[in-house]
């Protein structure tokens, strides 16, 4: 079991445009398995590999809900999904909004609108190939987390109005924080 520290705005890895895996060794599993960890401490549906500092194309998702706010989600109802290389093949015409964050922008959320629906492309930790329709919350996580891929943040979705006032109440956190 590891935490990892979580990078956050406006550090410069979260830009990146990360590398394939070109092989599913001990090295990724680590990876994967210190993700969930660090995915369930942090109370995060997803997490994107650059997001540990990791520039690789790997996701861990986990949508199940909580039980409540402030309770640890109990260990037994957890289904962790790990996507090695995940990419989407193809998106519907119709959209869907959704309040999102990013646990890479710290207690920020705004309405973000993209596809409803996506078909996914994957590897899993085995190295097997799956190919699947997302809709709801998954899909719009999923497009999330595959933005990571690509240094793609929620923010870029938004007017540039919002984006900064956003930002601006980061700020004034992180100040008050300090
Ligand atoms: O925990 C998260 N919640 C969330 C809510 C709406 C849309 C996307 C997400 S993903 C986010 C965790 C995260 O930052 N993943 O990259
Ligand atoms: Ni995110």
């Amino acid at each position: 079991m590891a935490v990892l520290s979580i990078v956050e705005i406006p550090d410069p890895r979260l830009r990146l445009v990360c590398a394939p895996v070109e092989t599913i060794d001990d090295e990724v599993r680590q990876l994967a398995d210190d993700m969930i960890d660090t995915m369930y401490d942090a109370r995060g549906i997803g997490l994107a590999a650059i997001q540990v500092g990791v520039s690789r194309r790997v996701v861990v998702i986990d949508l199940q809900e909580r039980v409540t706010e402030d309770e640890e989600k109990p260990e037994a109802i957890r289904d962790p999904k790990v996507f090695i290389n995940p990419e989407l093949v193809s998106v519907s015409e119709e959209t869907s909004r959704y309040s999102e964050g990013c646990l890479s922008i710290p207690e920020q959320y705004a309405e973000v609108e993209r596809p409803a629906s996506c078909r996914v492309a994957w590897l899993d930790l085995e190295g097997a190939r799956h190919e699947e329709e997302m809709s709801g919350l998954m899909a719009t996580c999923m497009q999330h987390e595959i933005d990571h891929l690509n240094g793609v943040l929620f923010i870029d979705h938004i007017t540039r109005l919002k984006r900064d006032m956003l930002l601006k109440k980061l700020a004034k956190m992180r100040k008050n924080a300090a």
